[in-house]
């Protein structure tokens, strides 16, 4: 289950059931204040990847209360269930009850996949924290891919997340580079809550104050 220092794959931990209320949850930020949309990178690119923000708004590469690239409205709060929720992850994939206790992201990035969506190879650090990213997926399964720390080429692993399955970033892969080559469709069960397409959920702790 640990594919480096800090990297924690746990598959099958969401019950379909979560999943399902997860699928909920995320189509109602999807249609909130600030709707699901396809960021758009500053030399003019833009991601096939669709993402909706929760606690705080992520635009290449900071984060802000309001949504200044969308529709200028603030992001939906970040709810408490959900801190409750990456806890209980960071228990399950470390087994640490103190450092669960402590853990407490105040933002989520929700990315949904059609079938050609991708993710590049990159870091995530935009935040000022390096307390550790919770990612969850539900839908078709993907291939991730899970880089080193040096470069965003070779050598790295591919693995296959599926739905249900975590995946805790933290310590040494903290900074990892990784991404997202291929989407295989048709692969969700349905009761999962999404007839079709990927959703992945990252926690974070962005380490930002108002
Ligand atoms: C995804 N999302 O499947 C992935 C899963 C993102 C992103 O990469 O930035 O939205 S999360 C994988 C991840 C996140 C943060 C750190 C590390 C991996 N890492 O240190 O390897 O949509
Ligand atoms: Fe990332």
């Amino acid at each position: 289950r640990e594919l480096a220092p800090g990297a924690v794959h746990v598959p099958g931990w969401l019950t379909l059931d979560q999943q399902r209320d997860l699928v909920a949850a995320c189509r109602a930020w999807a249609t909130g204040p600030v709707p699901i949309r396809h960021t758009r990178l500053p030399g003019g690119g833009v991601m096939s990847v669709r993402t909706v923000c929760v606690g705080w708004h992520w635009q290449p590469y900071r984060y802000t209360r309001v949504a200044g690239d969308v529709n200028g409205q603030r992001v939906a709060e970040f709810p408490e269930w959900m801190v409750r929720l990456g806890r209980r992850a960071l228990l399950a994939a470390y087994g640490d009850a103190a450092a669960a206790a402590e853990y407490t992201p105040d933002t989520a990035l929700v990315n949904f996949y059609d079938g050609q969506a991708r993710l590049g190879m990159h870091q995530d650090k935009d935040e000022r924290s390096s307390a550790p990213v919770v990612s969850l997926s539900i839908g078709d399964t993907c291939v991730f891919r899970v880089g080193n720390t040096e470069t965003r080429t070779k050598p790295y692993t591919d693995i296959e997340l599926v739905s249900g399955d975590l995946f805790v970033f933290g310590g040494p892969s903290r900074y990892i580079y990784h991404g997202v080559p291929r989407v295989l469709g048709g692969t969700a069960d349905p009761a999962c809550g999404l007839s079709a397409g990927r959703l992945n959920i990252t926690m974070r702790v962005t380490g930002l104050t108002d």
